[in-house]
């Protein structure tokens, strides 16, 4: 008998666009795409869903989240489809002493979530899952031994072998949170082609989670064995171009065979708009609602989110063409669920010795550094509270952060 199963990860539950007006569309996009590869898990009737990692965004859900996700996971329950699942970076980088979230959902029967034991050597230990207690080292479904490892960090490179010589079992699967350098577009939590590749000699088949773009890893010989399907909803910028989608892998006579089926992401742009030359504001506007005319792909009827440059030198001061400018444009044009804006204009000024420029960033830096050293117990600090200030500014624009997280960032006197 064949098994089947579905290889998904990052699916970032609770992800949004915080104070954005598409906050809430936003929000119901991870749990519709979530949704869709539940229900196509019923109605392929596979053996076991797989999740490498990142079933949320933070580690700090709201409430609202936690319930929503048990009422994706319900069917599955009601199926008695297992659920098996590792924590990514992004489920436990704020867990202290509380339990986590996925800790919950595993007690209570919505996951099978693996993370092992270690040795007083150092070494790990691969212990059967405990229903009772909510948590293991590996689970056994048909004649297949499923291990689980959630993010290890920098250095899962050199946790290989150590990994490789605690797998006790024939017909084996690894998930794995981690990027393989090369092809994973993460910058950290990588390791090597040539340190993942014992891997090959223990597991069958090594479900990898991290990196948003699905790939493909084959051992020197050509025989592929790590898998990673990328997540399935385009969740940063930078995503716009990967393929989208998940696992459906069929493991019969010792292969398995994984089709990646893709899913349909909201529409995503990032463009780089070129105002070079532009006299005035006007003409800045009429440039800009030609071009984004052109970029705009029709056809999808959701809003798109939009990351755009705004390039160029021009004959005004960049202040000028504010955002509510830009905005009303946009609204016209593209109607986009949420919009980031880098304005990286900068003014094309005369001056007696000929012509300078100065950017954007660079007039706001003067504004700050006037404005702070008008206040005498800040004289001195002027570039200091500037930086801390502009950053703020850059956090609070991309919606990702709450106030306890911004109050972090103020020195502590
Ligand atoms: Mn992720």
């Amino acid at each position: 008998m064949p098994i089947r199963f579905i290889h998904t990860a990052d699916i970032h539950l609770g992800k949004t666009y915080r104070n954005s007006p598409g906050e809430s569309e936003r929000y119901e996009d991870f749990f519709r795409c979530f949704d869709g590869i539940v229900a196509d898990a019923l109605a392929e009737r596979v053996d076991f869903v797989l999740i490498g990692g990142d079933l949320f965004h933070t580690g700090q859900i709201l409430p609202r989240t936690f319930a929503r996700t048990i009422a994706s996971l319900q069917p599955l329950k009601d199926a008695a489809i297992p659920c098996i699942a590792i924590e990514g970076n992004h489920d436990w980088i704020h867990r202290r002493d509380n339990i986590s979230w996925m800790e919950a959902l595993s007690h209570m029967g919505y996951l099978r979530l693996l993370r092992p034991g270690r040795t007083a050597e150092g070494g790990y230990r691969f212990d059967p899952f405990d229903h009772e207690a909510g948590i293991g080292g590996r689970v056994e479904i048909g004649s297949l031994a499923i291990y689980g490892l959630g993010y290890i960090g920098a250095q899962a490179g050199s946790h290989v072998p150590r990994l490789c010589e605690a797998v006790t079992t024939a017909n084996n699967l690894l998930l794995f949170h981690v990027g393989i350098w090369k092809y994973s577009p993460v910058e950290i939590g990588n390791m090597t082609l040539e340190e993942a590749h014992p891997l090959a000699e223990r597991f069958g088949y090594v479900a990898l989670g991290h990196g948003h773009k699905p790939y493909v890893i084959e051992t020197p010989a050509g025989r592929p064995y790590a898998f990673n399907p990328g997540a399935p909803e385009r969740v940063n910028f930078g995503e716009e171009k990967y393929k989208k989608g998940y696992y459906v892998v069929t493991f019969q006579e010792g292969r398995f065979t994984p089709e990646l089926r893709p899913t349909v992401p909201r529409p995503m742009l990032v463009a780089t708009v070129d105002l070079d030359g532009a006299a005035t504001p006007e003409e800045a506007l009429s440039r800009f609602r030609g071009q984004l005319q052109e970029k705009i792909e029709p056809g999808d009827p959701r809003r798109p989110l939009l990351e755009l440059k705004l390039a160029g030198r021009v004959g005004f001061h960049p202040f000028e063409l504010g955002r509510e400018r830009l905005r009303l444009v946009l609204d016209e044009v593209a109607a986009p669920l949420h919009v980031e804006i880098k304005n990286h204009l900068s003014q094309a000024a005369r001056t007696a010795e000929g012509s300078s420029t100065r950017s954007l960033a660079e007039i706001e830096r003067e504004v700050l550094h006037e404005l702070i050293g008008a206040h005498e117990s800040l004289q001195g600090r002027e570039e200091e509270i500037a930086r801390l200030a502009l950053a703020i500014r850059d956090l609070v624009l991309k919606g990702e952060v709450d106030d306890e997280e911004l109050l972090a960032l103020l020195p502590e006197e």
